[in-house]
């Protein structure tokens, strides 16, 4: 596995403290797989200038990649999260370019190359992560001719008109075709990536056999997933029904609970959510005496401007709301800017009669699937983006358009006075669903693909029963 994160985190100060294993999007995704297959994972620890040498945890043979603290600032801080994130994320804020972050992007990625050329043996499967390493593919190649390469883009890939922005355009192409299969979340994407290939004459036919310089490269949507069964247990644990069961008697029991867990980033829309609730309330569709919003926002980037500037803008969002309609005892809004444990997350879940995701772009949102699986009775309503990777195979939730602030609060509504028969009837669609395509199918099928297509390079990878085209997604509507 080579990604820019460890899936571990220092505990304690000092050098020599011990690791413990982190919580996220792509660690939780993959937490269960580095648990049931032997192997190496190849990533920075976190920290500038942390030179900590490989070492063996859980089973799990760790490679630390050192960064400097000026990589992190143009390599991490720059290219990744503010050119790459908002380019590929609809340029919701405007990304930026600077040669400076470009040079040094070029340059980590060649670091992490060379060590997962190191730790691969001869025809090992090496798995690349996302938009930090784009080039890695491909870097990866010119050294290690022999091992099959699998690159997994965790964000959307954006549609023609918008990658062509990127100054680095093609070498982006070049890196990512050094794989041997390229998955994304969605078949949109991989859509978008085959017709830029395309365009600038890098590959020639359909995504799901490009040929680019002698080989057969395949662009395919794999939408990740989550581990629906370990989630499904938790919920039903009584130290988790207990405190769901306080939770909603603090925020008090008559009251209906509208949920939102997010890292705080300016791509889940936030803002607008908040302010639909206030519309909500102001249009009388539901009163504070009735209904609260909880909203759980983990802090992120805050290296960031665009993320301090969005925790402030939040903060006052929420402030006026809550001057507007809050009355004592009655907060219209409880906002919790903090990291939770998975534990503290889970009761939240299953307190939830309404779960609002509500991204303005999203790759996938584990969210939405997370709360799901804690709904073991079958009841809660999940209001979904359209813009969320999930919205491809979660057709039952109600979907809207975050940035249309009217149906957006009457969705809201609807999912509040929804017929309890019709609510259970698509809450059990959409168990069905994120059931079946979980974690495991997902790294699976994965593995499948990047291992059946072994046949030395040149042939057409055959379609297999694992891929998950557009099509299939939407037969599960309903
Ligand atoms: P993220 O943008 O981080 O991931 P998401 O898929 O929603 O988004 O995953 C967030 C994870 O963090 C979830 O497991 C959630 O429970 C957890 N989390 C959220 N708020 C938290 C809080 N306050 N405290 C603790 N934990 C919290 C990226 C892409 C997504 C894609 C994933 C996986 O942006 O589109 O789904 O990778 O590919």
């Amino acid at each position: 596995m080579v990604a820019n994160r460890l899936p571990l985190h220092r505990t304690g100060t000092g050098s020599d403290g011990s690791w413990r294993a982190s919580a996220g999007g792509l660690v939780t995704a993959l937490e269960p797989i580095l648990r049931s297959t032997p192997g190496a994972w190849v990533g920075w620890t976190g920290a500038p200038d942390d030179r900590t040498e490989p070492f063996v945890h859980d089973g799990i043979e760790v490679r630390p990649v050192p960064l400097s603290r000026v990589e992190v600032e143009h390599y991490y801080h720059g290219m990744s999260n503010r050119t790459f994130w908002p380019l590929y994320h609809d340029a919701i804020v405007s990304p930026e370019f600077h040669r400076t972050w470009w040079g040094s992007y070029l340059e980590v990625n060649q670091r992490f190359a060379a060590e997962a050329a190191a730790a691969a043996a001869p025809g090992d499967l090496v798995w690349v992560h996302d938009y930090h390493l784009q080039l890695v593919p491909q870097l990866l190649r010119a050294r290690r001719p022999d091992v099959r390469i699998g690159f997994f883009l965790h964000i959307p890939f954006p549609p023609q008109e918008l990658f062509e922005w990127l100054p680095w355009r093609e070498e982006i192409l070049r890196g990512l075709l050094g794989a041997d299969l390229i998955g994304f979340q969605t078949a949109a994407a991989a859509r978008n990536f085959a017709q830029l290939c395309r365009h600038h004459r890098l590959a020639s036919g359909s995504a799901d056999a490009l040929e680019h310089d002698g080989r057969t490269v395949r662009a395919q949507a794999f939408p990740i997933s989550i581990d629906f069964d370990w989630f499904d247990t938790a919920a039903r644990k009584p130290e988790t029904l207990a405190r769901a069961e306080e939770i909603r008697r603090l925020v008090g029991p008559e009251r209906r609970i509208l949920l939102s867990v997010d890292r705080l980033d300016y791509t889940k829309g936030i803002d607008r959510r908040i302010e639909a609730f206030g519309e909500l309330l102001a249009r009388r569709l539901a009163s504070v005496e009735d209904c609260v919003f909880l909203q759980i926002a983990a802090p992120s980037r805050e290296a960031v401007h665009e993320y301090k500037h969005l925790r402030r803008q939040i903060d006052g969002i929420v402030g006026s709301v809550n001057g507007t309609y809050s009355t004592p005892g009655r907060i219209a809004v409880q906002y919790f800017r903090r990291n939770l444990t998975r534990a503290e997350i889970l009761p939240y879940y299953c307190a939830a009669d309404v779960m609002l995701v509500t991204p303005l772009r999203d790759g996938m949102n584990l969210v939405a699937k997370e709360y799901v699986a804690c709904r073991t009775n079958g009841d809660g309503v999940l209001v979904l983006s359209e813009f969320a990777g999930a919205a491809q195979e979660m057709r039952q939730a109600i979907q809207v358009n975050p940035r249309d602030l009217d149906r957006m609060t009457e969705s809201f509504a609807s999912a509040l006075t929804m017929d309890p028969a019709e609510a259970k009837r698509r809450m059990s669609g959409l168990r069905r669903t994120v059931r079946r395509r979980d974690v495991h199918a997902w790294s699976k099928s994965f593995f499948d693909v990047l291992r059946g297509g072994a046949d030395g390079g040149g042939g057409t990878a055959e379609p297999t029963g694992s891929d998950i085209g557009e099509d299939d997604l939407t037969d599960e509507a309903d």
